[in-house]
């Protein structure tokens, strides 16, 4: 059984949720948090780091007692304590506490006085009008919670791409094990690399598919076999992910490949296309008549069709069969052509290592520059650098540098831009800086009109390079910033200011779709991880991956100049 970090993180979150019900010591839930957010920034994997007896204590947050839980989960699959609460408490109630307005407290409430366990059973008693004279709730509250109920209900469940990748990974390395198994490939929304996937779908070939079904459903991590045919079936594994698999012959595998990796919007695009020339396209193949013309390669059913071939993050129907038509698809980036990370934090601000140890990180990942780019004073949450702090990092980073060989150490800075859109810190001593990213932490909701002048006016002040996750997104717990995207881009491109693709997994931000647009507006890029530990250094390749999904190439993202090239593009005319 494979345990993500990311299904250990929750493991935490559910107990501190569990024990926070109960009316437990604040400060015991308060540490089982701050474990899982450390637990859910490691790039290592907790499993392969404990059977490698590794130190747990090291890492931030993390102490002896939660050390062991850790070793625990590891070893066992489970973890006691979280069994023995869970008896105590219906299945479902924890899911209470994701709806807005609704805390340990009131969660309580809802299950002594109205036996509320459940999202559902929440909802109809909003709308049977039953939680208003609740002890500590009210007519507003309870048309908030409705309201929230109701989007919880339409969100569905999605999986971030981190948290579906182990699983992916492990599946496939188990699969290729099976017998009579030929090729394992993991299609679908996963092989697009967007950033969520609702589901997994797996295509292999085999000349004796009942054997691959058969061997499939004894996956050691499944919860339960939802669907078993001669050829496809359906499992749900213990982390509530679902996985289609498909078992065809070899001479069919390029044209079901293509189907279960979609688009559907693609898939469609391209069959109506054929059928006006008179073919029919369906997962076996594209046929004239009865004759299949392709279908055991991509190549050959791209081929076939007309069609370049089209790199899977680009098949979304935003222009890509035009393209492949016309022989005008972009040339992807990849993350070997990124030469270093322009968004790093370190123990200075809030990260977990010292300038040092990011820099040796850094470097055994290849970087030739590195910019320490840590938090201005603002920021109410992490001790930030106000001037004189900031004054002695660059002399800090400058001493460092000189140490250093193979890699190069920039002077930064993440300022913060106020409400007012002026900058957390005053030019003096941002001229001193080898760059300036800036960044909006708080009020995400001012109309689009407002927040655009906001972020235009702290752009207008020419020290100002790079703008840091653009819109502010959290997948699936923050809205991002509603901004007059067709004029603001505009805008930003007149200020020759770089917009940042943030590669942490729950951020991603621009989105795809915003960074074409951008592109079209002859916007430049930085792709950067925000690296708040060494470990997450290695995020760059989720920002790649957006950044494909985006359409960008080489020349499109500022890091992968080289140095001196690389100053040059940041100097604002
Ligand atoms: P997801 O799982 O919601 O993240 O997104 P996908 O794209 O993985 O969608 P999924 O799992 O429902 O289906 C996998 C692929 O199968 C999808 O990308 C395209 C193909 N597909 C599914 N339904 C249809 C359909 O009705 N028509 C066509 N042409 N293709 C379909
Ligand atoms: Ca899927
Ligand atoms: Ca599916």
């Amino acid at each position: 059984m494979v345990l993500s970090n990311a299904q250990i993180a929750q493991m935490f979150e559910e107990l501190a949720d569990l024990l926070a019900i109960e009316g437990a010591d604040p400060f015991k839930i308060r540490a089982y948090r701050n474990a899982a957010r450390t637990i859910s920034g490691l790039a290592r994997s907790l499993q392969s780091m404990v059977e490698e007896g590794a130190d747990l204590t090291e890492l931030p947050g993390i102490g002896e007692h939660i050390a062991a839980k850790i070793e625990e989960i590891v070893r066992t699959g489970r973890l006691r304590k979280l069994e023995q609460l869970k008896k105590h408490f219906p299945p479902h109630l924890t899911d209470l506490l994701h709806i807005e307005g609704i805390g340990p407290k009131r969660a309580r409430i809802l299950y002594e006085q109205l036996g509320i366990t459940t999202l559902d059973q929440l909802k109809a008693a909003a709308e049977a009008h039953r939680i208003r004279t609740l002890p500590g709730f009210s007519t507003q509250l309870e048309e908030k919670i409705l309201h929230a109920t109701l989007l919880a209900k339409k969100a569905g469940r999605r999986f971030l791409y981190t948290e579906a990748e182990p699983h992916a990974a492990a599946l496939e390395r188990y699969l290729e094990a099976c017998p009579h198994v030929e090729r394992v490939v993991i299609a679908g929304s996963f092989r697009r690399r967007r950033e969520t996937v609702g589901d997994l779908d797996i295509v292999t070939t085999s000349r004796h598919p009942e054997e691959v079904i058969g061997c499939f459903v004894r996956y050691p991590d499944t919860r339960e076999v939802i669907a078993q045919g001669t050829t496809r079936s359906t499992i749900l594994l213990h982390s509530d992910i679902q996985v289609d698999l498909r078992c065809v012959p070899p001479e069919s595998f390029g044209a079901t490949l293509h189907y279960f990796t979609g688009s559907k919007a693609h898939n469609i695009a391209i069959r109506i296309e054929q059928k006006a020339r008179g073919r029919k396209v369906n997962e076996y193949g594209i046929f004239e008549g009865d004759e299949r013309i392709a279908g055991a390669t991509e190549e050959e059913f791209y081929a076939a069709a007309g069609l370049r071939y089209i790199e899977p993050e680009l098949r979304e129907r935003r222009g890509e069969l035009r393209a492949a038509r016309e022989g005008t698809l972009p040339d992807l980036i990849t993350r070997e052509e990124l030469r270093g990370d322009l968004h790093v934090h370190t123990r200075w601000s809030d990260g977990t290592e010292t300038i040092e140890a990011m820099a040796e990180a850094a470097r055994r990942l290849g970087h030739e520059y590195l910019a320490i780019t840590d938090h201005s004073r603002h920021m109410p949450i992490v001790h930030g650098l106000d001037v004189s702090r900031l004054e002695e990092q660059i002399d800090a980073i400058d001493r460092i540098d000189r140490t250093l060989e193979r890699i190069t150490l920039l002077k930064g800075i993440e300022v913060d831009i106020l409400v007012d859109g002026t900058l957390a810190l005053p030019d003096t001593i941002l001229s001193r800086l080898d760059l300036v990213v800036a960044a909006v932490h708080d009020h995400f909701d001012l109309p689009p009109s407002q927040q655009s002048a906001r972020i235009l006016k702290a752009l207008d002040n020419p020290l100002v390079n790079i703008l840091a996750h653009p819109t502010g997104r959290l997948i699936g717990r923050r809205q991002p910033c509603r901004l007059p995207w067709k004029s603001w881009l505009e805008e930003v491109h007149r200020r020759g200011v770089i917009l940042e693709i943030n590669a942490q997994p729950s951020r991603l931000d621009l989105d795809d779709i915003h960074i074409k647009r951008a592109k079209e507006a002859g916007i430049r890029f930085a792709i950067s991880t925000d690296a708040h530990t060494a470990d997450s250094l290695d995020y760059l390749r989720y920002g790649v991956y957006q950044a494909r999904r985006g359409w960008l190439e080489k020349g499109d993202v500022i890091n992968t100049l080289p140095l001196e090239k690389l100053r040059q593009a940041l100097r604002r005319s």
